[in-house]
């Protein structure tokens, strides 16, 4: 059935060949640039999840209003626009409140949804495994709680024929429907915390495994799951689309000099990520990122790899994972026109190495890093510590690796090498570091 201008529907109902307005605002004539680029980034989006572009309209704005984001003016001009090119939707790149979103609806009888809403939708539509299922449920029912008006108004108008809903009903609907929601959550996250308990005994195996394990972080499209898979010949999803990776998988690996390592592809990062998502995704993302060393990938190719840097680096440290040795990998060298930018790249980040992960140029020298990280990982000390200190000494063995020991009257002579995170507990004992 040929959907009308006058209904509005949600986004999950659309189907290919819906046609979208993308509409991104920037404050001063500087931002236009990056706002631009950003509705670039949407287009890529709304594409991803199979609708097709019809304009991108950047419009300047000085201040938003409570009611419509958009003042009168730019509004009428979006309505003309939109009957012209007989647009389904109109996406709006930056976040407009309920409120907002069901006034404009109201204005352009056309559905209106947001950058964080088409996001969602996107991992909705490519999320694949049951955990990656429900993590996004749970961010999807997150979202709407606070729009139920909005959906609740559609529906009423569909049932009556577009004569709005007997007042009341529709109260009391939208109470029982939030009621409804809120235990959706609740249901949702237990199930994502026994998820995530199964994977804290994956972890903390892979932690006595003493396996150094690193994981491939970054953007979007980067170029993760194409290097895992040139390195470990990983049967792994490599796309031209965002969003193509929404599980982790792990994959062992042997360096050059033997020695055995684990590789982590992970989910990647979008500017303006929202928020329920980076939660919803926790327990995958720091599964990933608590490992002993980050591979940044960055797409040096993209006029917009700092920005996309940095969204990267801003999520990371929000998970808690600041403090991770990283090494920085340029990849798409093969596609970069600019030698500046990666100059400016190798300034910005310590330790960069240059990567084309489609081409496998640059592995050798990824390699080497990779083994001199490792290096700093396992530190050798040689202590004696008082016979008494049983609790420390025991966790030496657990956790490290005793090369040498000896008993004197009261003490223990060791030789050890540990892990760098418990060389805070034994310096005090070091009679000397090798
Ligand atoms: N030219 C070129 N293309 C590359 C290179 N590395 C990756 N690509 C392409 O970039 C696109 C994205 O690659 P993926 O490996 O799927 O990227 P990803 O970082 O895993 O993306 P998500 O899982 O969506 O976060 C694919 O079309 C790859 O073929 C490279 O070094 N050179
Ligand atoms: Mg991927």
């Amino acid at each position: 059935m040929k959907k009308t201008a006058s209904t509005p529907q949600k986004l999950g109902e659309f189907k290919e060949f819906t046609k979208a307005i993308l509409v991104g605002v920037y404050r001063s004539s500087q931002d236009k640039e990056q706002c631009i680029e950003l509705l670039d980034e949407l287009e890529r989006l709304s594409e991803t999840y199979g609708m097709q572009t019809a304009a991108k309209v950047p419009c300047p704005l000085k201040a938003a209003s409570a009611a419509t984001f958009l003042g009168t003016g730019k509004i009428e001009e979006l309505t003309i626009l939109a009957d012209d090119l007989q647009a389904d939707v109109i996406i709006f790149d930056a976040e407009i409140t309920p409120q907002q979103q069901r006034n404009l609806e109201k204005i352009f009888k056309r559905a209106v949804i947001d950058r964080t809403e088409l996001i969602i939708d996107v991992f909705a539509q490519r999320a694949q495994t049951k955990e990656a299922r429900l993590q996004v449920e749970l961010a999807k029912v997150k979202y709407e709680l606070p729009r139920l008006k909005r959906l609740w108004t559609h529906l009423s108008r569909q049932v009556s024929g577009g004569g709005g809903y007997l007042k009341g009903e529709g109260e009391k609907q939208i109470e029982l429907d939030k009621r409804l929601l809120r235990n959706r959550i609740v249901r949702l996250e237990k199930e994502i915390a026994e998820v995530r308990a199964q994977r804290e005994v994956q972890r903390s195996a892979r932690i006595r495994s003493g396996i150094p394990t690193f994981a491939i972080v970054g953007y979007t499209n980067s170029g993760k799951s194409t290097l895992l898979k040139a390195l470990t010949k990983a049967e792994v999803l490599v796309e031209d689309k965002l969003f193509a990776t929404l599980d982790t998988t792990t994959r062992k690996f042997f360096l050059p000099n033997k020695q055995q390592i684990l590789l982590i592809d992970t989910v990647g990062f979008i500017r303006k990520i929202p928020h329920t998502l980076v939660a919803a995704f926790k327990s995958t993302l720091e599964e990933a990122i608590f490992t002993d060393i980050l591979l940044h990938i960055i797409d040096v190719a993209n006029p917009s790899a700092f920005a996309q840097a940095e969204a990267t680096l801003k999520v990371l440290n929000e998970l808690g994972a600041k403090n991770r040795p990283i090494i920085t990998v340029l990849n798409k060298a093969d596609l970069c026109e600019s030698p500046i930018m990666i100059q400016k790249m190798r300034i910005k980040f310590p330790k960069t190495v240059v990567i084309s992960a489609l081409h496998g140029t640059g592995f050798q020298e990824l390699m080497e890093l990779m083994m001199e990280e490792i290096q700093t990982l396992r530190k050798i000390f040689t202590l004696r510590i008082p016979q008494s200190h049983y609790a420390l000494v025991s966790e030496i063995m657990r956790e490290g690796k005793v090369l040498f020991l000896e008993y004197e009257e009261n003490d223990i002579l060791m030789k050890i090498e540990i892990p760098a995170h418990l060389e805070h507990k034994v310096l005090s004992f070091a009679e000397r570091s090798i």
